[in-house]
């Protein structure tokens, strides 16, 4: 029995996720999180709403509400969408909550007293009319460059180029549309990440199980020099938490919050203490701090790519910075790209499939199956309708969801709704004892290294170990000759649906506790000897037949939704 801490990335508050972030944080943590506690080892598995930046405010104030009142709104809607993909996080927290507020105040407290923040005076557009100083993407004005209209202070969304707000040409306030901008200098805190790059690098280096693309991303941030420069961990905006010493005020830094990327991974440990504070836990220091139990911890990160270099070296400076003793990752697992339909899913123009649009046409457990089985682990994957329909057809209808269907109800048609007796086992159950075993041990071994496309394979070899053996042995026939055979062979196929409801739960947990339901058994421990986990289930032990455990996507449904989900939401 080991410990395990998870976090998948927290998801951005702006707005509902796609499928595309789906496959690249949360669902992977799931499944190993449900792998992990399956397994019996103890799990804590966290994820949260990232709540802070600009981001957030824009999109608070497009929804024409107050930034407080749209992030508890949107939170919820994140959670409840997460709950109906199933997925366990032991708590969903929120970074805007008061314990990642003092979290992050006394994180930035501490960095100050060890030398690491330096305070830097800088030039930045100020708005008369609005009374604060403005982020580059909230200055609007004509591109110098392609001559746009709307073009953002940070960058012209017509021709891409990078822009200062200061290279645009009538810049205007898009808070309060003002055109009295004025240049000012304010001070900003900087992180001295760069004093920490030994320190890192040495950790980095001592990680040789990590997978390539994460290391790969570290040690290119942490030797092209740009990742590890010093980096401005304050911002002027409203919505955030507050810039404090701790407590205390901090002089100069009125009316500034800290950088969204400073306090959304302090949100990992604050979320354990909302975890606590919820009433869900104790002793949220077991998994956190390693002067209290959590050096036996192992903690696993997931994400995509492209937050990497915030893993593996900003948070891991904030907590290296500290010398405190917090936990640090154990193994960051790193996901490319999943892309949609020949392009890429787009939030902006509504391209793809979002998660509430998911599950609205399909139960989870058809896009958790395709999504893990095609997770884009080494390279970028694609979703396409075609290749969704079939595969999803292929694995879940007509493999493991056949496989059940003819079981049953070849059972109920010639014996009865209980577990027949028959004959022992023999020789060529023997074999395929030995074949699950075989292909069992590898699923695990997939499982506990992470690799998500290969453990799914494993699976889908297992469920084709059982329609072979039933080919094979053919008990529709073996029933007219030899009644005993054929009640034989349907003992052991009901006791397979139930080793394999086991085996498939951490992909997919809904069919997996129908199929547990209709064996009419709570008996799913992890199988330790193949040959005893299928004889679980003895000889008269009742069942029921499963209705639908998987359909097929049809033509019509495919063409339906692939052109409906091709761009502009809303
Ligand atoms: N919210 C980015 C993202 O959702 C960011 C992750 C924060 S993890 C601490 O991809
Ligand atoms: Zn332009």
């Amino acid at each position: 029995m080991a410990r395990h801490l998870i976090t998948s990335a927290i998801p951005y508050i702006n707005g509902i996720k796609h499928l595309g972030n789906l496959v690249g944080s949360q669902l992977p943590g799931d499944l190993y999180a449900r792998y992990l506690r399956q397994r019996g080892h103890e799990v804590l598995y966290l994820c949260a709403t990232d709540e802070h930046g600009t981001p957030a405010e824009l999109a608070a104030a497009k929804a024409g509400k107050p930034v407080a009142e749209y992030c508890a709104e949107l939170h919820d809607v994140q959670a409840e969408i997460a709950a109906g993909f199933r997925l366990s996080f032991d708590h969903f927290g929120r970074s805007s909550s008061p314990q990642n507020h003092k979290l992050t105040q006394a994180f930035a407290a501490r960095l100050a007293d060890m030398g690491l923040i330096r305070e830097v005076t800088e030039e930045q557009v100020y708005s008369v009319a609005d009374g604060r100083f403005l982020p580059d993407r909230y200055i609007e004005g004509t591109c110098p460059n392609c001559g746009f209209e709307s073009a953002r202070g940070d960058q012209c969304d017509n021709c891409t180029k990078q822009l200062d707000p200061t290279d645009l040409i009538n810049p205007h306030s898009t808070i309060s549309g003002s055109t009295e901008l004025e240049v000012r200098e304010t001070k900003h805190l900087y992180l001295r990440q760069s004093e920490l790059k030994d320190d890192l690098a040495k950790w980095i280096d001592s990680k040789k199980d990590w997978p390539i693309l994460t290391t790969s991303i570290a040690k290119k941030w942490l030797n092209d020099g740009d990742g590890l420069q010093d980096r401005g961990i304050t911002r002027d905006l409203d919505w955030g938490v507050p810039v404090q010493k701790g407590e205390a005020p901090w002089p100069g830094m009125e009316g500034k919050v800290f950088y969204v990327w400073f306090d959304a991974p302090i949100e990992y440990i604050a979320c354990a203490q909302e975890w606590q504070d919820a009433g869900k836990g104790s002793d949220w220091e077991r998994w956190w701090r390693t002067d209290k139990g959590a050096d036996d911890v192992t903690y696993t990160q997931f994400m995509g790519k492209d937050n990497v270099p915030f893993h593996t070296l900003s948070f891991p400076a904030t907590i290296l910075g500290s010398q405190e003793p917090w936990k640090l990752v154990d193994y960051i697992k790193s996901f490319n790209y999943l892309n949609y339909d020949g392009g890429q899913f787009s939030t902006s123009r509504g391209r793809g499939v979002f998660m509430d649009q998911a599950l609205a046409i399909l139960p989870a457990d058809y896009w958790r199956w395709w999504l893990l089985s095609h997770a884009p682990e080494t390279s970028d994957a694609e979703f396409t309708w075609a290749n969704f329909q079939t595969d999803v057809n292929k694995d879940l209808a007509d493999v493991l969801g056949n496989f059940v269907s003819r079981i049953t109800k070849f059972c109920r048609s010639k014996f009865s709704e209980a577990v027949p007796e028959g004959v022992a086992y023999g020789a060529a159950e023997e074999k395929l004892i030995a074949d699950l075993t075989k292909r069992i041990r590898a699923y695990e071994d997939h499982m506990d290294a992470i690799e998500v496309r290969k453990a799914a394979a494993e699976l889908r070899a297992i469920w084709v170990l059982g329609n072979e053996y039933l080919q094979a042995g053919a008990p529709w026939t073996t029933f007219k000759t030899d009644p005993d055979t054929a009640a034989m062979q349907v003992r052991l196929g009901l006791n397979l649906i139930r080793l394999y409801a086991v085996l498939s739960a951490p992909f997919i947990p809904d069919a997996a506790a129908q199929m547990l339901d209709a064996m009419q058994t709570e008996k799913a421990d992890w199988p330790a000897d193949i040959g005893a986990a299928l004889q679980t289930l003895p000889a008269g032990h009742a069942f029921t037949v499963p209705e639908n455990l998987f359909r097929k996507i049809t033509d019509d449904e495919r063409d339906d939704w692939q052109t409906r989900f091709a761009g502009t939401r809303d």
